[in-house]
């Protein structure tokens, strides 16, 4: 990996910035790999980098059909936190927050992370009570939440609106103060850089079409750029899991949605945390731009459209102008959307799929930005070992019919 002393930092700054070595090697594809990981979104790229720095796998591809992060990981809104309800979730997130916690040192990639907290927020005495139900839970599983009064969460969020007779009035809430956000790209991208200098090949422009089979085993992949065999093929590829999975002759329990997103004109800076309201899946934080970047739920119905519907986008709008009046004068910048694979259980799948020889990794849904660390943590585990980290065991394929489900619908803080 270059790195670069402080005075060619600043030779670079007055040279046009025309001497710049590259961040990832752009390879041809070889005809064999211990491990293929399906997807360049920030999981694939995770799986990858710590295949080769945990497992010392380095002949490993990363087949990714457009450009690295194109996909979630380029469209999130860069929200990160750990507070689920069941014990198996907080393991699982908080894995991942305290990965994320050090991952600008480990990968020497400035990620951005802000830890700013997330304030989650209460529209009614009932939902009020369900959620001081949550917080014990979340206590008791170690995540650091504080439950919040009314008056605590206009102290910590001065915007909100303070009408007793608004639509959605405030009641109160909790926060994660170890929570908030990070650069999305720049995930995407240090472990891309990080896994390259390791030996991992990032193949983009490469889309795959098919598996390659032998005695009822994956054994490779056909793509656009040829086929390549594999040790073992890991699939990362979010809202497209259902049909890379039909290709290899089964089913998952995932419907894929379009989720939008939003940022207003930048402005200067009004909002130090991050807001998520459960009732009207409502959620905002401000870019160090300035833009105000919010969503809210998805778009109900399946679809593979990455764009968002108006009526959906409408709602998303009223909801935040309810919550945040003085938003009223802002200009909208952009909208987008990108396709979530979202289980039956809003919980992710990773491990072993119905077939030999491939991994699991999706079903993610709205919410695995958070979890990209320990998503690639722990199928990288898998693939190298054969087994499941006992924080992934839970999250294996075999809960549908076991029925062992872990039901996160409301942690998932946003409406489904
Ligand atoms: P992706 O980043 O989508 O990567 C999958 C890759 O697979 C894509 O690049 C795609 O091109 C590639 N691919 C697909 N098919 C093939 C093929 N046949 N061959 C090769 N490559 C293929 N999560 C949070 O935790 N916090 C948030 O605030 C948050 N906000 C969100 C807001 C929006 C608007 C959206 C859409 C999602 C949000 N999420 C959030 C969810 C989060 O973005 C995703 O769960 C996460 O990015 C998934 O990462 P991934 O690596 O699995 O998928
Ligand atoms: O998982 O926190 C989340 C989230 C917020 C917006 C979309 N997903």
């Amino acid at each position: 990996m270059t790195r670069y002393s402080a005075f060619q930092l600043l030779r670079q700054g007055f040279a046009g910035q025309t001497g710049w070595g590259e961040a990832w090697r752009d390879p041809v594809p070889k005809r064999r790999y211990d491990a293929i990981i399906i997807g360049g979104g920030g999981h694939g790229l995770a799986t990858a980098y710590y295949l080769a720095k945990l497992h010392g796998m380095t002949n490993v591809a990363v087949l990714e059909r457009g450009w690295i992060g194109g996909g979630n990981t380029g469209r999130n809104t860069t929200i990160v936190r750990s507070n689920y309800f069941f014990p198996e979730s907080a393991a699982l997130y908080d894995l991942a927050l305290r990965l994320y916690e050090g991952l600008s040192q480990d990968l020497n990639y400035n990620i951005m992370l802000s830890q700013r907290g997330v304030v989650q927020i209460a529209h009614s005495e009932h939902q009020m009570e369900l959620m001081a139900r949550s917080v014990n839970a979340m206590l008791i599983n170690g995540i650091d939440v504080e439950l919040l009064s009314a008056e605590d969460v206009h102290r910590e969020v001065p915007l909100l609106n303070r009408d007793p007779a608004a639509r959605y009035p405030m009641h109160g809430g909790f926060v994660q103060r170890r929570a908030g956000i990070a650069r999305h790209d720049a995930v995407a991208w240090g472990y891309a850089r990080a896994a390259n200098a390791l030996g991992v090949d990032i193949i983009q422009n490469c889309e795959v079409t098919g598996f390659q089979w032998q005695d009822g085993r994956v054994v490779g992949v056909e793509t656009s750029r040829g086929a390549m065999q594999a040790g073992a093929v890991g699939l990362a590829v979010a809202g497209h899991s259902g049909v890379l999975a039909a290709k290899a002759g089964f089913k998952l329990p995932i419907q894929s949605y379009a989720l939008q997103a939003m940022v207003s004109e930048p402005v200067k800076p009004v909002l130090d945390t991050v807001i998520l309201s459960g009732a009207t899946g409502i959620y905002c934080s401000q870019s160090d731009k300035g833009e105000l970047v919010f969503g809210a739920g998805l778009d109900l119905y399946p679809s593979y459209a990455q764009r968002g519907g108006l009526p959906t986008g409408q709602t998303i709008v009223a909801a935040l102008l309810d919550m945040m009046p003085a938003f009223r004068s802002l200009k909208l910048l952009r909208q987008w959307a990108g396709i979530v694979d979202v289980c039956w259980d809003y919980s992710p799948l990773i491990g072993p799929s119905p077939v030999a020889g491939l991994y699991l990794n999706c079903g993610w849904g709205t919410g695995g930005f958070k979890a990209i660390p320990a998503g690639g943590w722990l199928l990288a585990h898998n693939m190298a070992t054969g087994r499941h980290h006992p924080i992934s065991e839970p999250f294996d394929l075999h809960r549908f019919t076991t029925g062992r489900l872990i039901d996160e619908a409301a942690g998932a803080g946003i409406a489904h």
